[in-house]
């Protein structure tokens, strides 16, 4: 497991204080996953998805209680349909959220609805919320069991997400490669290795522009668990 001292202690100044702020080109940014620095950064350049990134966001140890801590939660393999043939979602899913009734679909067959946050769930909402400056109503938990799980190309972009919403995501337990490209056919995309303890902001434009995929990978893996805190518009009036 992924054992970097990453920066600790960070908070909503990170985003706000010009020094800390770092913009930097894409090289640099892809150059953060691969653990060569440690300072939450923009990619500036164009074309290029609209991303914060916190490299080591988790002080190890809090990673490491929130691994074992996430694991143990019910987790479920739901069924999907892809041209009309039903086959398993290629990992497990967990959904919590403030109301039971926070209803969450996709590819009109997984349908989820919110189970209360767990304690340890909640703190790190609020953790994350704090650091991005965002308020996330709920949260989506993807467990890859191992290299053969994975989530296809996509982009999360619901109703009930409200308009171009902002979207963070904590990663524990094994590295993953995130992928992301341009919603048109041919586009380059750019990779990023999230590690144990690391947080990835989407910003507005995200998930309008872009669409994001966790490949499989044939690198012998353990575990890896993604949350992923979105925004819910209650879309009944
Ligand atoms: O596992 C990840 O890093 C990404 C998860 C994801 O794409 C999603 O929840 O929509």
């Amino acid at each position: 497991m992924n054992d970097r001292p990453g920066r600790q202690n960070y908070s909503s100044e990170d985003l706000r204080e010009p020094g800390i702020q770092a913009r930097v080109t894409p090289e640099e940014f892809f150059a953060l996953s691969q653990g060569k620095a440690f300072s939450p950064a923009i990619l500036e350049a164009e074309d290029v998805p609209p991303l914060v990134y916190w490299p080591g966001f988790l002080p190890k140890a809090q990673a490491d209680r929130l691994l074992t801590l996430s694991l143990d939660l019910p987790w479920q393999q739901q069924q999907i349909t892809i041209f009309g043939k039903q086959r398993p979602v290629p990992r497990l899913e967990s959904y919590f959220g403030d109301s039971t009734a926070y209803h969450y679909g996709y590819s009109n067959s997984v349908s989820w609805q919110a189970a209360p946050w767990p304690d340890f769930l909640a703190d790190l909402r609020s953790q994350v919320e704090v650091v991005t400056g965002y308020a996330y109503q709920v949260g989506m938990g993807n467990l890859y069991r191992d290299g053969n799980d994975s989530n296809g190309y996509h982009a999360d972009d619901e109703p009930e997400l409200g308009e171009d919403p902002a979207i963070a995501s904590v990663s524990l337990g094994a590295t993953r490669t995130f992928r992301l490209k341009r919603r048109k056919k041919g586009a380059k995309s750019w990779g990023i290795a999230l590690h144990h303890g690391d947080l990835l902001l989407m910003q507005p434009g995200c998930q309008r522009n872009w669409i994001h995929t966790v490949p499989k990978t044939a690198r012998p893996c353990g575990p890896r668990i993604n949350w992923t805190f979105r925004p819910y518009v209650s879309l009944t009036r």
